[in-house]
């Protein structure tokens, strides 16, 4: 692709950690939104593999999953001709430039993170500073590229409003230097959640949640996981997330999988029982992920072809990383040679 005509186009970036398998929540909250774009904008992906050892990981374990990702990229429709897809720490401006807006960043707000403040509950024996200043590199992963849009899920907004006052605040001090980006968050299925415990987000890094779709599951397991979702006691499909969160989900999955709405999923339902409705639910959902699973079993045997993916996305993402760091570089005040 010719980056100079690329650069025309509004540009979208967004990343996710490859801290686990990916779930039909980073599917439908994030990966499909990519994948629908690519004509319209100029397209940033990468696996945050800088990000996920902020958890700590088996390296062979991460080494694994970022390539898997990268596949599974591929498989939900990203063209590698029409997106940049890349491995974030090959491009290194990105530690760099988070360096720099660490400095930027306010002690104050980056405790207010719902992220950080999760994570240290759940990770109380590893609380490290890059667990803390995670939203710095994320602005920097942002910024390097001047993106108009960030498509995320709702659990990243606030990271997302974060990059943007950290932005504003750089560029009131020396002068317009970042773009001022804006996060996507889709209609449905923004927050999937889990589906034995429909009060939580449904999570890629908890291996042993039984109310974890993953994209990778066979379709007897995703069947078997929608008949134990959890109800309630009424027996009425009814969108209502405060007083019924397991059928809410479920319908939520439903509409992003089939494309109904919620008042055409109540009519489908009414006067069925639960157990119709699971089944349903589960046979739209082994649809969605059955041609990703196909596809990414596929793609995966091609090592050399993911090699030079990931080589070439590198080389387009840091075409334009490194001129945002060197302007960045310029305006702080360091002598450049
Ligand atoms: P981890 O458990 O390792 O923290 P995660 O499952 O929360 O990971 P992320 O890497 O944080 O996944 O998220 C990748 C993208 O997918 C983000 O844009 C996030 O908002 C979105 N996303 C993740 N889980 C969900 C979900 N359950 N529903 C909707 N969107 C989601
Ligand atoms: N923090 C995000 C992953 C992430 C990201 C980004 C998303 C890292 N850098 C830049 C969008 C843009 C997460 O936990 N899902």
């Amino acid at each position: 692709m010719d980056v100079n005509t690329a650069a025309k186009k509004p540009v979208m970036l967004s990343g996710i950690k490859p801290s686990g398998e990916l779930t039909l929540g980073s599917y439908v909250g994030a990966i499909r939104n990519w994948a629908e774009r690519a004509d319209d904008y100029d397209c940033y992906y990468f696996m945050a593999d800088l990000h996920a050892i902020t958890v700590r990981q088996k390296p062979a374990d991460l080494r694994r999953r970022t390539i898997e990702q990268l596949a599974q990229y591929i498989a939900c429709g990203l063209d590698p001709e029409k997106n940049t897809l890349f491995i974030q720490s090959h491009v290194h401006e990105h530690a760099e430039l988070g360096w720099v807006l660490n400095c930027y960043a306010m002690f104050g707000e980056l405790s207010r993170m719902t992220q950080f403040k999760d994570k240290s509950a759940k990770n109380a024996e590893n609380i490290n500073g890059g667990l803390f200043t995670y939203p710095s590199l994320m602005a920097a992963d942002i910024l390097l590229y001047q993106p108009d849009y960030v498509p995320v899920g709702e659990d990243q907004k606030q990271h997302v409003e974060l990059t943007r006052d950290i932005a504003n605040r750089f560029n009131g001090v020396y002068g317009e230097t970042f773009k001022i980006p804006q996060s996507f968050v889709p209609k449905i299925g923004a927050r999937v959640m889990s589906l034995v415990d429909p009060t939580r987000k449904m999570s890629k890094s908890e291996d042993e949640d039984p109310g974890r779709i993953i994209l990778m599951d066979k379709p007897e397991d995703i069947m078997r996981r929608f008949k134990r979702a959890v109800t309630d006691s009424e027996a009425e499909v009814r969108y209502d997330p405060e007083k019924k969160p397991g059928i809410s989900n479920l319908m939520t999955i439903y509409a992003a999988a089939t494309g109904r709405s919620f008042a055409e999923i109540e009519a489908e339902f009414a006067g069925h029982g639960y157990g119709d409705f699971k089944t349903k639910v589960g046979e739209a959902v082994v649809e969605l992920l059955r041609p990703i699973r196909e596809k990414t079993e596929e793609i995966l045997k091609d090592k050399a072809y993911l090699e030079s993916v990931y080589t070439d996305g590198a080389r387009r993402a840091q075409y334009i990383a490194r001129k945002t760091l060197d302007k960045v570089y310029r305006k702080v005040g360091f002598v450049r040679h």
